[in-house]
């Protein structure tokens, strides 16, 4: 479209960013119309590259001028489409993506505070980086590290390997600045660990995945960085056993920094794509445990201790050297790009349900999701967080995924758990949003909405249907 009003709004956005900053042209825009997946695309008018919060606020004022939405978008490593336009609709409003990526100023760290105020744009590497420069260690970690950016980490409340000991973000987060839909700079980048004045700017967008606000900066919590970590990577016979062994780590270690859970079928994939054998394996293995103990001293003890004292473990291997523990930690950190060259080699994105459910009830959702991959003939590849009872459910090949969804969720849902655990509800999750929240409950989350973006420009059809 080149409409008039196309023309001005491309003009009035580079004259508020730089026109070096407005990218039109079709191969300029397309990696930020797909997301990392291939599972999630659509169109945008524009890219707009802001490099301030003034600049944002700009060009979210323009937007709503011209009436058009506003998809906020960083590292793009979203796994449920939140991050990228929607599918072209007939009558829809066009849309811009605002891509945060040049938001990377990481303030100094303030070491008695255990704080420091970073941009949206910053990855989570560069954020561990900072800290670690400042002999501090940053609360979340997960694989998409060198991509992953705070902003959207915060928009997503992500979690990662470490919620066992620290929290998902929303925890992280002691200060926030963002802009509303009116170009509204709202938040305090103060980082006071006491203040009761209002609302809670991080609480209330921890989690909105850029519907309510877009987050620019966050003032965030650092811990101690304990140099010395031991990972062991262990078989056991059962998922009852597996949870024996998490009831008994946590009672007994108080190092424990991350216990992981890595299913059979993942192990294989994993272990074909890096091309190494597994470092354990058992043909009596139903599951694989990754912990890791992090301590400011040798935290092997401590663990051997648990290891040597608890049943149904099959095989395992434990380290402290930083070679091997990469080495061990690559067949957990790995199994998302496995499964992405899988999927290549399939010709189909992957299908992938992020769940949670209370631990005793994690072998009744292991049986369904199972028998739902079954009846739909796809490749189930399961791993996840262990100590959140959060697995990643990855459908490789899956013909009907709304079938397996429809059946898995509606499970979780029954079984007391949650249909997203860490990557955020998206436009993936929409249609089932009711299996977990009652209508009321919706009904108060929409009328929030409205009253901060009356007018649905920030992310429509994420977290709610669109139009509504
Ligand atoms: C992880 O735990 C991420 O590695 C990605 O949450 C999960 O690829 C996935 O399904
Ligand atoms: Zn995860």
């Amino acid at each position: 479209m080149q409409s008039a009003a196309q023309v001005d709004l491309i003009e009035e956005l580079s004259l508020a960013v730089g026109a070096a900053h407005v990218l039109v042209d079709d191969d300029l825009r397309a990696a930020y119309e797909v997301d990392w997946t291939g599972r999630y695309q659509g169109p945008c008018n524009a890219v707009v590259r802001p490099n301030s919060v003034e600049e944002v606020a700009a060009v979210i004022r323009i937007c709503a001028v011209y009436d058009v939405t506003l998809v906020p978008q960083a590292g793009n490593t979203g796994l449920v489409g939140g991050s990228v336009p929607r599918p072209a609709r007939s009558g829809a409003r066009s849309a811009i993506v605002m891509s945060l990526t040049r938001l990377t100023r990481l303030g100094r760290v303030d070491t008695a505070a255990m704080q420091v105020t970073a941009e949206a744009g910053v990855t989570l590497t560069t954020w561990r980086e900072s800290a670690h420069n400042a002999g501090l260690d940053t609360p979340v970690d997960f694989a998409a590290r060198d991509t992953a950016t705070i902003g959207g980490a915060i928009a997503t409340n992500a979690g990662g390997s470490r919620v066992l000991r620290f929290g998902t973000m929303r925890r992280q987060v002691v200060g926030i600045e963002a802009v509303t839909a009116k170009g509204a700079i709202v938040g305090s980048l103060g980082g006071l660990p006491k203040e009761t004045a209002g609302l809670h700017w991080p609480s209330l967008l921890a989690g909105s995945e850029g519907t309510l606000a877009v987050i620019t900066a966050a003032r965030l919590r650092l811990v101690p960085w304990f140099q010395h970590t031991a990972t062991a990577l262990v078989a056991v016979k059962s998922i009852e056993s597996g949870i024996r062994l998490l009831a008994a780590l946590r009672r007994s270690v108080t190092s424990l920094d991350a216990v992981e859970v890595i299913a059979p079928a993942a192990m294989r994939l994993v272990s074909d794509h890096i091309g190494q054998p597994p470092p354990v394996s058992s043909p009596e293995a139903a599951l694989y445990v990754m912990v890791d103990c992090a301590d400011h001293s040798d935290p092997s003890e401590q663990l051997l201790d648990v290891l040597s004292q608890a049943d149904g473990i099959v095989d395992s291997a434990i380290t402290t050297d930083a070679v091997q523990r990469k080495r061990l930690v690559a067949f957990r950190d790995r199994i998302t790009e496995a499964i992405a060259a899988a999927s290549t080699e399939v010709g189909v994105p992957t299908f992938k349900l992020d769940v949670a459910v209370p631990l005793d009830a994690l072998g009744d959702l292991i049986k369904v999701a199972q028998g739902a991959a079954d009846a739909d003939g796809c490749r189930l590849v399961p791993f996840g967080h262990l100590a959140e009872g959060n697995l990643h459910l990855n459908h490789i090949g899956a013909s009907h995924p709304e079938r397996i969804a429809d059946t898995v969720l509606s499970a979780v849902a029954s079984l007391g758990g949650t249909i997203s655990a860490e990557h955020g509800i998206g436009v993936a999750k929409v249609p089932w949003m009711s299996l977990i929240r009652n209508p009321a409950d919706l009904d108060a989350q929409a009328a929030i909405r409205t009253a901060l973006d009356p007018a649905d420009m920030l992310n429509p059809g994420v977290l709610h249907p669109q139009g509504t």
